[in-house]
């Protein structure tokens, strides 16, 4: 009923399965699955589908998972059961081995399924860029950016991304990673530290002891010692409370729009994590749907093939309103959507307001005061460039 056409001359993937979001973090736990279930039901009743080629994935294997990841981090993860957590309830993270059981990474029932799906999902989307079935591929299921190679952190197990990227680089010289979640995006930074193949970029709230992981000050740029090719390859965009679309938009075009001509990347990991918009349960930022997504169409006005990634977003109707409206702007529909949440839409009393883009006002009781300055975020732009004059590809 809307005119939803498949775009000419280039082609999108989504890589879903709906078994994913069957999986619980528990009650108390900001993580929830079932917004992927959201953002397919907003996805599908604005028939999106008929524009993509839609796959349902598979489990990555052990062998997949190990090309990051350390085998006795594996193995424990694959057998671990949820009555291995710590029963001290006064101190949950005491005695956790591989930072599995406490109360950020909780043991649940099915995790390594969740977690090799997530895996799974980022994996076909790599192979499908690769083999240039897909000119954009959609992992919503993915972007779990903490993820460390012998290590659990910040409700990410297995780091979808990493693997992803590794599978890039078999065909693509150099893969531009980029990270609009409120969190640094610090377990992909560390993967790529020591090669210049590789260039991180991590916009985030960065107030550290206060705000996780309390990683990524601008001055972070890769370990600069013993001659690593990877030094100035990592860029980090340190941000305050209350950060607007129009700053953010400002500072994303100019850095991401120097970074290109610099480091001339062959493929684009892009991660959403849909936690920098106004109103999540986790993040700071008063991000509009609107702001959002302007770094997904910049992103695909470069003409470079593209992973979306998911990632954080703890108020699941505006993570369903956000990563939908993304996937109109990957398949060129969002011009032909209406704003409207479609009348027959699943869960639609769900979403509230039944805008895709509600206000600012309409997104959170109070307003955030907006703590970055337009002199901070200058200086922030001019180190960046700075940075960039040692990078020549
Ligand atoms: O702040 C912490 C740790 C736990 N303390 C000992 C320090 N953890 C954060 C983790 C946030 C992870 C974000 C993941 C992502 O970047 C990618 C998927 O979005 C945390 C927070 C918080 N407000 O920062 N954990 C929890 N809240 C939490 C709350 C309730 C139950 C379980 C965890
Ligand atoms: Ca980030
Ligand atoms: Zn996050």
């Amino acid at each position: 009923e809307y005119n939803i056409v498949r775009p000419k001359g280039y082609t999108v993937s989504y890589h879903a399965t709906s078994e994913m979001e069957k999986h619980h973090f528990g009650q108390t736990h900001p993580m929830k699955p079932w917004r992927l279930t959201l953002t397919k039901s907003l996805v599908t009743a604005y028939g999106m589908p008929f524009a993509m080629d839609n796959y349902n994935t598979r489990h990555a294997t052990y062998e997949e998972l190990n090309s990051f990841h350390s085998s006795d981090y594996l193995d424990y993860l694959a057998t671990a059961a949820p009555e291995d957590q710590p029963r001290d309830l006064d101190n949950p993270d005491k005695d956790v081995k591989f930072n599995l059981g406490g109360s950020d990474c909780p043991l649940f029932h099915g995790l390594y399924d969740y977690c090799s799906m997530s895996a799974g999902t980022s994996l076909d989307a790599a192979r499908k860029i690769c083999n240039k079935q897909s000119d954009i591929a959609i992992a919503w299921g993915g972007g779990l950016h903490h993820a460390k190679k012998s290590e659990a952190s910040g409700f990410c197990y297995i780091n979808d991304i990493v693997l992803a990227i590794l599978e890039l680089l078999r065909l693509y010289p150099r893969v531009l990673y980029i990270d609009i979640d409120v969190h640094h995006g610090d377990g992909v930074e560390e993967a790529f530290f020591s090669t210049d193949r590789v260039m991180t970029v991590s916009f985030h709230k960065y107030q550290p002891e206060v705000f996780f992981p309390g990683t990524g000050g601008l001055h972070d740029n890769g370990p600069k010692s013993e001659h690593n090719p990877g030094a100035h390859h990592a860029i980090n965009v340190p941000l305050n409370d209350g950060i607007t679309d129009e700053q953010y938009e400002h500072l994303f075009t100019s850095i991401i729009g120097k970074v290109n001509t610099h480091f001339r990347p062959s493929a684009i990991a892009l991660q959403c994590g849909a936690d920098s918009l106004a109103g999540d349960r986790l993040g700071r930022f008063n991000l509009k749907v609107e702001g959002h997504a302007a770094c997904v169409r910049y992103c695909k006005s470069l003409g470079i093939p593209m992973i979306l990634f998911g990632g954080g977003g703890y108020t699941p109707r505006n993570v369903a309103r956000a990563w939908a409206y993304e996937t109109s702007i990957a398949i060129g529909a969002d011009q032909n959507i209406p704003a409207e949440i479609p009348q027959h839409a699943p869960w639609r009393q769900h979403f509230v307001h039944d805008t895709l883009f509600p206000t600012l006002e309409q997104s959170m009781s109070e307003p955030r005061n907006n703590k970055n300055t337009d002199k901070r975020l200058r200086d922030i732009v001019s180190h960046v460039h700075e940075q960039l004059r040692f990078v020549q590809h």
